[in-house]
Parts: C-alpha cells; structure tokens; sequence
C-alpha cells in the first residue's frame, strides 16, 4: 500500500526532515518514522494501530490489507482474500518446500471405515508444545513453531485479529493428491473458533457440500458452493460453516504442480478440556 505520499516521502520531500540529534548525527529510522506520522497528522490522515506508529509503518508498506469477499450459504460464513501478494507467496511457497518437515511412516496412515489407508498426501502439524490434536483415527503431537509459520501466523493475526495455537500442513504434488470431504469438527477445537486456511503454488479448486445435500439419502437440495483457493490467499472458515458444511479439494488430473495449505486452528489447551 505505497502511497503517493509514501514514495514522496522516500525522496524526502513530504514531510520535513527530522531535525537532527543533539550530536548532529544523521536520523535515525525510528526518527524519520516519527518524522512521517508527524506530517500525516499535521495534513489529518489516520495512522493506524495507534501507538505503534513504526510498527505498523513497517507492516503497512509491506501487507495491504486484503480485499475480502464473503461467501454465504445457509450456515456458512467464509471470507477469502489475498493474504499476499505474489512475489512474497513465491518466497514463502520455497521456504515452506526448504523446510516443512512431513510426518512419515505410521502417521501417514488414516483410519477410515475400519482400514487403514495411505493418506493421498503429505502432512504435518505444528504448535504449541502441550497440544494434541486427533484426526481420522490418528493422534498428533504438533512439531515446534519454526520462524516461516509463525510469519503466516502473525499476518494473519494482523488482519484479522485471531491469534492460532496449532496448524496443520497438507502438501499436494499434483492434482492426483487430493483431500476428502469432510467436516472440520474435532473435539480438540475451541467451540466456534474459526479456521484460518492459507494456500501456496497450484491454485486447486475447493468444494463445500451441505450436510443435507450429501449422497442417495439427501433431504434438501442445496447447490455446493466451489471456490479457487489461490496461490497467498487466505479462506476464513467461521462458525458454524464447519458444522453444517462439509468440504474437499478433489483431485483434478490437469494440475501439475503442487500446492501446500496449512489450515491454522485454535486447539483447547488442557486447561480448557
Ligand atoms: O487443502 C485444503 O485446502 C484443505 C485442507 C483441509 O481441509 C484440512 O486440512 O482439513
Ligand atoms: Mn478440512
């Protein structure tokens, strides 16, 4: 979100320049921040969030805030945006590939309908130490927060205020890797928390079917709702989308590339059990 003002202001003609220590040295960052804010509030712009003025200098000229738009259905509340632009997504998407580590061996089994199946992906979690998080048949201890996760985590803390213990990483090498439909209600979850779930590489189409609407024993007719889950974006799913809604990434034989989304939760920390 450069603005105008903020490229005149990098050639130093907006705002005066900060006038110089007591020491006569050059201005610091921090001053010629000062400097900026000062000049907007002299001309009565915002500045946001106040008191962390440079902070959110900093942040503000990297992340504009994404454009959100609401998907609706009976019971379901999502909002989807853009979380980051492209050249930052490609940057992220390759240190995510240099240093997610996948679960292996017996955590990549499911439990489904009695068998035991290869899951048809790769997957990991990571978060907080204390936390475990059960998921078709399967128990997982999450891997520590490592630097690349919590830069996700907090952008999306800084626009949309919710703040994830736990997160679980999918990655698809291609459109034949694929996820089932599904609901996102484990017992673990903190009732009526949202899901914040964040796409990297092959944009793969995304479906949610109405609890109703499943299969021979249907009871209503309720058309699913297909997104296209974009390389940075971010879809927010909010109570009580996952109670009524269930959703899947089919496989689509035309993708070639591979994709890798981490869906951030709020699991209950043993006190909250
Ligand atoms: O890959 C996706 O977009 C969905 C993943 C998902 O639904 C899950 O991890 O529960
Ligand atoms: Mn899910």
């Amino acid at each position: 979100c450069e603005s105008g003002a903020e490229r005149r202001l990098q050639r130093g003609r907006a705002a005066p320049r900060p006038r110089r220590g007591p020491s006569g040295a050059a201005p610091t960052a921090a001053a010629r921040t000062r400097g900026y804010f000062a000049a907007k509030q002299r001309r009565g712009l915002p500045h946001w969030p106040p008191g962390r003025q440079g902070h959110a200098h900093r942040l503000c000229s990297q992340t504009p805030a994404p454009r959100w738009s609401r998907r609706e259905g009976p019971g379901l509340r999502c909002d989807y945006g853009l979380l980051f632009g492209a050249a930052e997504a490609d940057g992220l998407f390759r240190q995510l590939e240099d240093e997610v580590e996948y679960f292996e061996g017996e955590l990549t089994k499911l439990h489904v309908f009695g068998k035991w199946h290869s899951i048809p992906r790769k997957q990991v979690t990571y978060g907080d130490p204390e936390l475990t998080y059960t998921y078709s048949g399967v128990t997982f201890s999450p891997k520590p927060w490592i630097p690349v996760l919590n830069r996700i985590r907090d952008r999306i803390a800084l626009h949309t205020g919710h703040t994830f213990n736990f997160v679980l990483i999918n990655r698809y090498k291609d459109g034949c890797d694929h996820i089932g439909e599904h609901r996102d209600d484990e017992r673990e979850l903190v009732p009526r928390s949202p899901i914040a779930s964040v796409s990297f590489g092959a944009c793969r189409d995304f479906i949610f079917r109405h609890c109703d609407s499943r299969g021979k024993n249907a009871t209503r007719h309720i058309k699913p709702i297909k997104l296209q889950l974009a390389h940075g974006s971010l879809l927010m799913m909010k109570y009580p989308t996952n109670v009524y809604w269930y959703h899947s990434l089919p496989t689509r034989k035309r993708v070639l590339a591979p994709r890798i989304n981490l869906t951030f939760r709020k699991v209950m920390t043993l006190a909250g059990k």
